[in-house]
């Protein structure tokens, strides 16, 4: 049978959302139309025009990207309404497009599912416009109706976006955050909530894109307060001794705005990449914001960056110069045969491919000095500069700190791997032999994946 899980484990939704790895966000509304980031709450509705508006664009942006999931900002802090909702005038209805018929949020799940992009919504607590802001039991009344809103006139959402943005000399405001999360969950049974604290997925602790180079899924969610500053480092690498499956989501603008400018362009590749590794390459989900302009398209240079980005990952992961090599480890739980007997839990099963297959040592190893993992490729394999590295986390985070060998030199080293850990190297080498030694784990270490690949974007700096 399979080994135990090492508590806690992930929800079947936190596991799929972690699979998608680069997810988008799409920041558009009164802010675009207004050269703003943190509009006033006073802008006129008439100011909202996009005459071109195509969800169906920003799909297919998300799609080149790699992304599966893309996420609307349905409201920001100044309080415009992209949907008409029956709870205020401020809205898409108060504004000249398609003659006050329009809806953005009805645009955007149809252009998502007609793509097969599944979505996101994002509702600013903080609310600079509406007069019931401050008023503790109006305000909250308000919130929750348009969760209701958009959590049941949309069909089916899977990720939910509570930000604990707020400006400094905000009016103060207690958000029934407990209430919220339990009404999100009853009405989309299997949507991620991200704030913070999760429930089910953590901000990161910053706004670069990049993770601690220590990265738990784990935390103890009564350590977080929403909003609070101070506990960034905390969200940033996680908590060994967490007893929450939270995972953080890496937000990151392809642009220095998260809305649309028109002096600002789109970050160049090798950002995006570098931005990759330290995410996605961390135990992370990439969450890249790409903002319509006020015609309500991106812009043809941040689509173009978006493709390149796509194709680039597909080109260094779409290769796995550790085909064909052969696997063996420290131990092998069940013994080396499949089927009757055979534990199915092979060293090999990290050559595969799957998520679903892994190694796993035997119980009594690895007491002394650790566990082990070696791939042996084939003559005249091809050189790599990054190491891919992969838990089978469905079982919980277990590694604590691991080393890579190549033809018994050190390569590479570092703590917690996680759903993925990239390792890039100074640089590239052909060895034979790639040994992974797992020096400390919560308990038996389960690998599902050990990649080789070749980045033939590195800056010249790095080699
Ligand atoms: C920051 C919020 O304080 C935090 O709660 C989270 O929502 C985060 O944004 C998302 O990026 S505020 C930002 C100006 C750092």
């Amino acid at each position: 049978p399979p080994p135990l899980p090492v508590l806690p484990i992930p929800s079947a939704a936190q596991l799929k959302w972690q699979q998608r790895e680069v997810i988008m966000f799409f920041h558009f509304g009164m802010n675009t139309f207004t050269d703003s980031e943190w509009g006033t709450g006073t802008e006129d509705p008439s100011l909202f025009r996009p005459a071109g508006l195509n969800a169906t664009q920003w799909m297919d942006a998300a799609r080149a990207a790699g992304a599966s999931l893309a996420i609307l900002v349905a409201k920001h802090h100044d309080g415009f309404c992209l949907w008409p909702s029956a709870y205020t005038a401020h809205s898409v209805r108060a504004s000249p497009w398609l003659g006050g018929h329009g809806d953005v949020v009805a645009e955007f799940v149809g252009a998502a599912s007609a793509r097969g992009v599944d979505a996101g919504i994002y509702l600013s607590p903080w609310d600079r416009h509406d007069e019931r802001y401050g008023k503790e039991v109006a305000y909250n009344e308000y919130y929750e109706a348009q969760l209701h809103e958009l959590l049941t006139g949309y069909g089916s959402v899977s990720e939910i976006w509570f930000d604990g943005a707020k400006g400094k000399n905000a009016t103060n405001m207690t958000y029934h955050f407990q209430e919220w999360f339990q009404t999100v969950k009853q009405l989309q049974r299997s949507i991620n909530i991200f704030s913070d604290d999760g429930p089910d997925v953590r901000w990161v602790g910053d706004e670069k894109g990049f993770a601690g180079t220590t990265c738990w899924s784990t935390v103890n969610r009564s350590m977080i307060t929403i909003g609070e500053a101070g506990i960034e480092k905390y969200l940033n690498e996680g908590d060994q001794r967490g007893s929450d499956w939270v995972p953080p989501e890496c937000d990151v603008s392809i642009r220095p705005g998260w809305f649309w400018h028109k002096n600002e362009t789109a970050k160049p590749l090798s950002q995006l990449l570098e931005i990759y590794y330290n995410s996605v390459g961390r135990n992370c989900v990439l969450l890249l914001n790409a903002p319509p302009n006020s015609t309500g398209l991106v812009e043809d240079a941040d689509v173009a960056r978006l493709r390149e980005f796509g194709e680039a990952i597909a080109t260094i992961f779409g290769t796995d110069l550790a085909a064909g090599s052969s696997a063996r480890a420290s131990s092998e739980r069940g013994g080396r045969r499949r089927g009757r007997g055979g534990g199915g839990f092979a060293a090999r099963n990290v050559l595969d491919g799957r998520d679903d297959t892994y190694w796993a040592p035997t119980a009594e190893d690895g007491r002394r000095n650790g566990y082990w993992i070696e791939l042996r490729r084939p003559p005249a394999s091809g050189a790599f500069n990054v190491v891919r590295i992969q838990e089978h986390v469905a079982l919980g985070q277990r590694v604590e700190r691991h080393e890579v060998y190549v033809d018994g030199a050190p390569v590479a080293n570092g703590t917690t791997v996680g759903h993925k850990r990239l390792h890039r190297l100074p640089c590239a080498v052909a060895g034979r032999a790639v040994r992974i030694w797992i020096t400390a784990a919560r308990g038996p270490p389960l690998l599902s994946a050990v990649g080789l690949h070749h980045d033939p974007f590195v800056a010249d700096d790095m080699m």
